[in-house]
């Protein structure tokens, strides 16, 4: 069993729904949620001009190997409507899920690189994991120091309503 943080992401159609239903779907077929940050809307980061994404983390128990992990997250991104064959190289998706960490494990593989490699440079992940998760370190270095080291100003806590 191994706690597992992984970072949900959409912006194309029901960005709530998509999440939600992400949710639920890790539940079951990842392992039971044990905690969940709140939703952030986030300024889009990379090269390409899109609309603002909805961010979130969660943290899930898993038994599941990290490569059959992947494959259920793929899995669950379909079932949203996601068409990696279609799409833009971090350009717009209805979801995206990332393995951000897996307990304390390092893995460099092809198509697999865990800690995720673009952690540090994403407030939209580093702020809501470390609403959820204060003391985690990540290659060494706590969530806190990395969230002073960027610029948070595009991520805002989500109101719905
Ligand atoms: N892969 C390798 N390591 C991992 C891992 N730890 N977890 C491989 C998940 N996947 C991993 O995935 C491409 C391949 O990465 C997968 O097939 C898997 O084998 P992808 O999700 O299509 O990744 P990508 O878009 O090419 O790169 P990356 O770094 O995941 O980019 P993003 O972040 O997914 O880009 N702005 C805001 N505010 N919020 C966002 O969520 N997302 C993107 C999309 C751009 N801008 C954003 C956001
Ligand atoms: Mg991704």
């Amino acid at each position: 069993m191994a706690d597992v943080y992984i970072g949900l992401g959409s912006n194309l159609g029901d960005r709530i729904a998509h999440l939600a239903a992400a949710r639920d779907a890790l539940a079951a077929q990842a392992g039971p949620l044990l905690a969940q940050s709140s939703l952030y809307d986030t300024d889009p980061w990379g090269p390409v001009p899109q609309d603002n994404y909805l961010n979130q983390v969660v943290s899930v128990a898993s038994e599941l190997p990290p490569r059959e992990l992947l494959a259920r997250l793929h899995k669950i991104e379909r079932a949203e409507g996601r068409d990696r064959a279609h799409e833009v190289r971090y350009g717009p998706r209805s979801l995206d899920l990332d393995i951000l960490l897996y307990a304390d494990r390092v893995v460099d593989e092809d198509g697999l690189t865990i800690p995720h490699p673009r952690i540090g440079e994403r407030a939209f992940v580093l702020v809501p994991l470390a609403e959820i998760a204060p003391d985690i370190m990540i290659n060494g270095t706590p969530v806190t120091t990395l969230v002073r080291r960027i610029d948070t100003a595009g991520v805002r806590r989500y109101q719905s309503g």
